[in-house]
């Protein structure tokens, strides 16, 4: 294998493949990380002898945490837009990359995977979740939106479940994925290794093999009650349903949605009824636009401050109240 410290590539037997390896730090996407992805895959497609891409992430914490967004606010804070919108344009290139890759890829998750995690595995064909596995898109609650194409596929979710899961960023167990969309395929993580090894031996068609029985999903009983309260035109509508409800999902919903960025709920409610009528390319042009108006705002620096930077989990959001977003400020940055 040939390697650098952060991003492992290498062939073996029919597939080529890509380690994430910054387990320290989850995984967490690094710029070199993802354009050294970048050039093997672009170098992969050319290859006769890579029939199908693997993507994996090192130890058993997670497959990928995210994108690296302290040296993005650490960039964001020092004014280098420049490394910014680099990061931005370069890993939504990725996203895209993967998407329309002329090759099978595969992820193999198991362990965390949020956000930028998410966007370099849900846009493969498969998706191995195992039973460690836990998926979310948590944006929200640092002041951000979910990007990374979210704002394509969480509308193609089921009924209202990727708007839940987009404004609330509530995680997800392995099978629960597989249920939503994140994941297409269920493997217990002992049988990982083996299954990567059928894969360099024989090729996709292993994968069914490996596919265990599927847990019942477990927000199957509230289904109905998720589609009804998400389904609401407004942030402050959302709140009035989830307080009708009397369950203990829509408490937990409620929750997280008081802690979030007041700010960051509507512009991520307004993006992703938007992202309905997209293609994953338009999707991802509009959200890079979305990045620059979004980080020109307080919340970005402060929420990644509180909740990855010193931890406190105390941000203080401006404006605090979701009673007092201007929906013309939002409506706003939507112009740019
Ligand atoms: C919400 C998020 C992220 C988060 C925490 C949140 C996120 C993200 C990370 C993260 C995790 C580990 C790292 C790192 C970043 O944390 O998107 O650099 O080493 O990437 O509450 O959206």
């Amino acid at each position: 294998m040939t390697s650098d410290d952060s991003l492992v590539t290498g062939r073996e037997g029919r597939v080529g493949r890509i380690l994430l390896n910054r387990p320290k730090a989850l995984n967490a996407l690094t710029l070199p990380m993802i354009r050294a992805c970048t050039r093997m895959l672009r170098d992969w497609a050319e290859d006769p002898h890579v029939h199908a891409v693997l993507i994996e992430g090192a130890g058993d914490r997670a497959f990928c945490a995210g994108g690296d967004i302290r040296a993005l606010r650490d960039a964001r804070v020092s004014g280098d837009q420049a490394f910014v919108d680099s990061f931005f344009s370069e890993e939504y290139a990725l996203n895209l990359l993967i998407a329309t890759y002329p090759k099978p890829c595969i992820a193999l998750i198991d362990g965390l995977c949020m956000g930028g995690g998410i966007g370099v595995s849900v846009h493969a064909p498969y998706r191995v979740a195992t039973e460690h596995a836990a998926f979310a898109m948590p944006e929200t609650a640092i002041g951000f939106f979910p990007d990374i194409g979210a704002t394509f596929f969480l509308p193609r979710f089921p009924g209202e479940l990727g708007t839940y899961l987009g404004l609330t960023g509530t995680r997800m167990t392995g099978a629960d994925a597989v249920h939503a969309g994140f994941a297409t395929h269920f493997t217990p993580r002992a049988r990982l290794a083996d299954l990567a090894a059928a894969l360099a031996r024989d090729g996709v068609a292993v994968l069914a093999a490996f596919d265990e029985t599927l847990p019942a999903f477990s927000l199957a009983p509230h289904r109905a009650a998720i589609d009804r309260c998400f389904a609401a035109d407004t942030v402050a509508e959302i709140i009035a349903r989830l307080s009708a409800e009397d369950a203990g999902w829509a408490s937990s919903a409620l929750k997280a949605l008081r802690a979030a960025s007041p700010s960051a709920l509507h512009w991520t409610l307004l993006a992703l009824r938007r992202g309905r009528d997209l293609s994953l390319k338009q999707a991802l042009d509009a959200e890079f636009a979305l990045t620059r108006a979004t980080m020109a705002h307080p919340d970005f620096t402060e929420g990644v401050r509180a909740m990855v930077v010193d931890k406190d989990r105390s941000p203080r959001w401006q404006p605090a109240r979701i009673e007092d977003v201007d929906p013309a400020v939002i409506d706003a940055l939507f112009m740019s």
